[in-house]
Parts: C-alpha cells; structure tokens; sequence
C-alpha cells in the first residue's frame, strides 16, 4: 500500500516539476539577461586561417559523410547513450521511457521538446503495440524529423536577393558569409558581400579575406562608419553590377536591446527604400556550443528582426547538437545552413532526413 502511495505521490510530483519546468523555460528574458547576452564577448579565433582551397565536392555520400563526421560529439552524446538504454531493456516501460527522456534533455534538446517527444512516442507506442525496444529507435528518428522537417522554400531561390547576417560576437557570422557565398557563386550565382559589421577594422579585413577566398567583390567603408551607409553603397554596386545575391554583415557587439533594435531597423530602412524589388532574408547566426543560451539568443533578436532562417555552426566542436532540435521546436524557425568545421566547403544545406540519420548512424 505504502509502495503503490509513493508511486502516486512520485508521479504527481513529477509532473508539478515538469510544468515548473516548463513554465520556467517559457519566461520572458530580464533585461539583465538580455545584456548579459549581448555584450559577451566570445573569443573571435584566428583571423586568417591557413588558406586552403575548395575541396572537391564529392556528390551526396561526400557531404553525408562530412555531415556524420561533423555530428561525431553529438552522435555519441544522443545515439550513443540511446543504444546503450534501448540494449539494457528486454521490455517496453515507463522507466525505459524516462531514460530516453532524460537523455534528450542532457543533451540539449530542451526539457519542453523532450517531454512532448517522449509523450508522441509513448502514445505511438501504444498505437502500433509495439513491444521491444529495439522497434523504439525508429519511432524517435520518426518524431524528430517531425520536429525538424520544413516546407519553406531552398535559399537563394529568389533573386536578387539581400540577405542580412546577424547574431552575436564571436558566432561565426563572417565565416558563415564567407562560406554561403562561395556556395552560391559555385551554383552560377553573382555575389557580393558588404561589410557593415564596422566596429573593428579587423573584422572588415576578415571578411576581405573570406571574400577573397570566395572569389567575389566586397563593398566596405572604414572602421567606425555607419554601417547602413555600407549597405547603401553595397545596394548601388549589386544593382549595378546586377548581382544576384548581395550577403551583408553585420556587427554583434550591440550592448542592449535598444541599440540592437534601432541599428537593424535603421537598415531595414535603407534596404527598403533602396531596393523594394529585392526578395529579403535574415539569417541568424548561433553557436550550437553555446547549448541553451543560443535560445535566448535566438529569443531576443526574434524580437528586432523577422528572422527568415538559421545558421547553426560548430556543430563538428559540441556535443550539443541537440539544440537544433530545441530551436526548430521552440521558435519554429527553419534552419536553414549548418557549420561542421572552419573550412569554407563546412557549411551545409541542412536537409532534416539526412541530419537524423546521421543522428542515429552508429
Ligand atoms: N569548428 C568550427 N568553427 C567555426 C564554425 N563557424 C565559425 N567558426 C569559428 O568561429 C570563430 C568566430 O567566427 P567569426 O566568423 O569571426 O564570428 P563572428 O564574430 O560572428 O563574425 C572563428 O574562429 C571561426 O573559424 C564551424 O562551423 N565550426
Ligand atoms: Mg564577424
């Protein structure tokens, strides 16, 4: 009797923690937190990495491969533990359940995202009678690509285009534009990329740099200048060199929400103005090593800017790729790119069938 009251009272308790947790990670960001985000200063790297040239793209096996390789730490994190769960159960039960829930919220997909993963997944179980474990697997590669699936259109479909790169300092905005414009101008596309991320002078010369690397034209001003001036004259010169694409920078040590906000829309103002014709993308860019705190990233510039996909990088340095799916399922915004290394062919297009698969791969 006394055994079958502590299970209730267990399970009722459970679920109070769960709704404290849930409430507590739908919570507004205080304005101390919000600061806290956007004036972390983050180690920029080594401005000029040792030049290399494009590898060969080697077809789809290639990219799944590096996609795999890249996903090593998360993979080990998430597939790892959950082979060793789903081997150590002969049946399908409550505690079975747990663990793997346990397992997803360690690895950073998000005590909301994990908890109704493993509901959709107690309920199909349930369903389709399923009786072993090793039937499990399958059910939750199925319910992430739920989760992580996405119906909005390839980028760099629409042209021309204005495409403005944001997130915080340290990121990987700059790599990250060095690398979508050599992938765009290897698919036929004119590009040109415009340094409004004028706060240092090095980071002007890094974008150089990456421009070079990629082969197309920068337009940039001198350090300390107005960063939608920069974009003005970048809009004149991709209207007429007529390119398809043009990819502007931008700077991520904005110290509060109201700089934040009157910056971007001071060149939301100007793009619109200069150029309605062209179809309009903001991409922001997040660490996946940051884990959590890229959610309250992605959460604060949600509020200054119509955020039209991700860009998630380092996924290939963290075991914490999980974030991916906690950002698609919170914010429900599509990721768009994914960085797995520092190399200019590291970024992918992320495609949601492979990213589980390569998941689950052992
Ligand atoms: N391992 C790895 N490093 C990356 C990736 N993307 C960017 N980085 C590194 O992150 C550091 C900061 O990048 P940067 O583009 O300067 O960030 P920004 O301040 O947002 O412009 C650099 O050392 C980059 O090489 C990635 O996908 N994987
Ligand atoms: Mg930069």
């Amino acid at each position: 009797m006394a055994g079958l009251f502590k299970k209730f009272f267990n399970k009722a308790h459970e679920e109070e923690q769960k709704e404290e947790l849930l409430q507590e990670s739908e919570e507004q960001l205080s304005d101390e937190e919000i600061e806290a985000i956007l004036v972390e200063e983050m180690d920029e790297g080594p401005l000029e990495v040792e030049s290399e040239h494009a590898d060969e793209a080697g077809g789809s096996d290639f990219f799944f491969s590096r996609l795999k390789e890249g996903l090593l730490k998360t993979r080990k994190n998430i597939a790892g533990k959950i082979n060793n769960v789903l081997s150590g159960f002969k049946s399908v039960d409550e505690d079975l359940f747990e663990q793997l829930e346990e397992i997803l919220i360690t690895s950073d997909v998000g005590i909301s995202t994990s908890i109704s993963i493993l509901d959709n997944l107690r309920e199909k179980v349930k369903e389709q009678k399923i009786k072993t474990p090793a039937e499990i697997k399958d059910l939750l590669k199925q319910e992430i690509l739920a989760i992580m699936e996405d119906s909005t259109e390839k980028f760099g479909e629409k042209t021309p285009a204005v495409i403005l790169i944001i997130g915080v300092n340290g990121v990987g905005k700059t790599t990250s534009i060095g690398k979508i414009a050599s992938k765009m101008k290897n698919s036929g596309k004119k590009i040109i990329i415009a340094a409004a991320d004028t706060f240092r002078a090095a980071a002007i010369d890094q974008l150089e740099v990456w421009g070079n690397r990629a082969g197309v034209d920068i337009i940039k001003h001198q350090e300390g200048s107005d960063p939608a001036a920069v974009i003005f004259d970048a809009i004149n010169s991709a209207k007429s060199k007529k390119a398809d694409m043009l990819i502007c920078d931008t700077a991520g040590r904005l110290h509060n929400k109201k700089n934040l906000m009157d910056e971007l829309k001071k060149i939301y103002r100007v793009i619109e103005r200069e150029y309605p014709e062209a179809h309009k993308e903001t991409l922001l860019v997040l660490d996946a090593a940051t884990g959590q705190n890229a959610i309250s990233q992605a959460k604060l510039f949600k509020e200054a800017a119509d955020i039209t996909g991700l860009v998630l990088t380092k996924l290939d340095g963290t075991a914490k790729g999980g974030i991916v799916i906690a950002i698609k399922s919170e914010l429900g915004i599509p990721v768009k790119f994914i960085g797995v290394g520092e190399k200019i062919n590291d970024l992918q297009d992320f495609a949601a069938v492979d990213f589980v698969n390569a998941l689950f791969e052992d």
